[in-house]
């Protein structure tokens, strides 16, 4: 049995990891089946929609199989998931977590590698590895420390403090909060905006940004100026604006 179901409607394809009884923890054979749904994704979909069956969208790491490992077999494992998470975070298509419940230690890794995160009212967010007796082995560091920062992190690993949907608005881990139960809906509404955009202008959001992010100010603007001219001068990137300049194209409107 998969632990990570696929579908695909439109160009969007739907990740739902299906082990609700565990509440979602992410074991070797559910990390295996993320790697060949987003494999699948990234030849036939647009963009993806993450999400969790159950009440919650995922308990991080699974315990019990964690606690038989050797050193040796824990860094390989930590390596296994930087690589499908990576997959994920650098790879052609944008990604939208829709989340709910808990999410929690490498289930906030894991949401932390989507481009857009979505939660319900009902997400809590919590990293408790230091409870544990572990550490984030999911990229947790580097990509979760980047969002939320690296003060607010500690205090959540050093406290265990449980961060609510508001909180994690605030915070920008979440982009968006909707009620109960709805943010899978909101989650699709957004990859389909995401899908229509030209392709390589998605690739330069998801894989220039964060590097720009992480280099050096005058390096940042001159790769700006690279990935403006590249994108700019497609044939896409023409027919794009012809059809604004034409009329052809939507406007933006004012937000209701
Ligand atoms: C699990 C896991 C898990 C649940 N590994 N089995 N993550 C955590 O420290 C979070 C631990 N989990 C919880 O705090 C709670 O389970 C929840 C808040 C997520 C949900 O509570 P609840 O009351 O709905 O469920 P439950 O009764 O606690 O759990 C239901 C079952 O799921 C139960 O198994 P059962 O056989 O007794 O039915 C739990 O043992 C099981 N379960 N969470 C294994 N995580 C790459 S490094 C990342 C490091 C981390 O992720 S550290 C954070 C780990």
């Amino acid at each position: 049995m998969a632990f990570v179901e696929y579908s695909i409607e439109d160009g969007i394809a739907r990740l739902t990891l299906t082990r609700p009884d565990k509440r979602n923890a992410l074991n070797d054979k559910m990390l295996e089946d993320l790697e060949v749904a987003v494999d699948q994704a990234a030849n036939e979909a647009l963009a993806v929609v993450i999400c969790g069956q159950g009440e919650h969208f995922c308990a991080g790491l699974d315990l019990a199989e964690h606690s038989t490992k050797t050193p040796i077999e824990g860094i390989d494992g930590s390596r296994n998931w930087h690589r499908v998470f990576q997959k994920i975070r650098g790879g052609r298509i944008p990604y939208v977590a829709a989340l709910h419940g808990a999410v929690i230690g490498g289930g906030l890794e894991l949401a932390s590698v989507a481009h857009v995160r979505v939660a319900d009212e009902t997400a809590f967010f919590a990293l408790p590895e230091g409870q544990r007796g572990i550490f984030v082995g999911g990229g947790g560091s580097v990509h979760t420390s980047r969002i939320m920062g690296v003060p607010l992190m500690t205090d959540m690993m050093l406290t265990g403090r449980v961060l609510s949907v508001d909180e994690a608005r605030q915070a920008s881990i979440v982009t968006y909060v909707t009620s109960a139960g709805e943010a899978l809906e909101k989650a699709t509404e957004l990859a389909k905006k995401a899908a229509s955009n030209a392709p390589l202008s998605n690739y330069a959001v998801i894989n220039a940004l964060p590097r720009i992010r992480d280099s050096g100010y005058d390096e940042g603007l001159f790769f700006e100026s690279m990935i403006a001219a590249f994108t700019q001068t497609t044939p896409e990137a023409h027919e794009r604006l012809k059809a604004f300049l034409e009329k052809r194209a939507a406007r933006i409107a004012p937000k209701d």
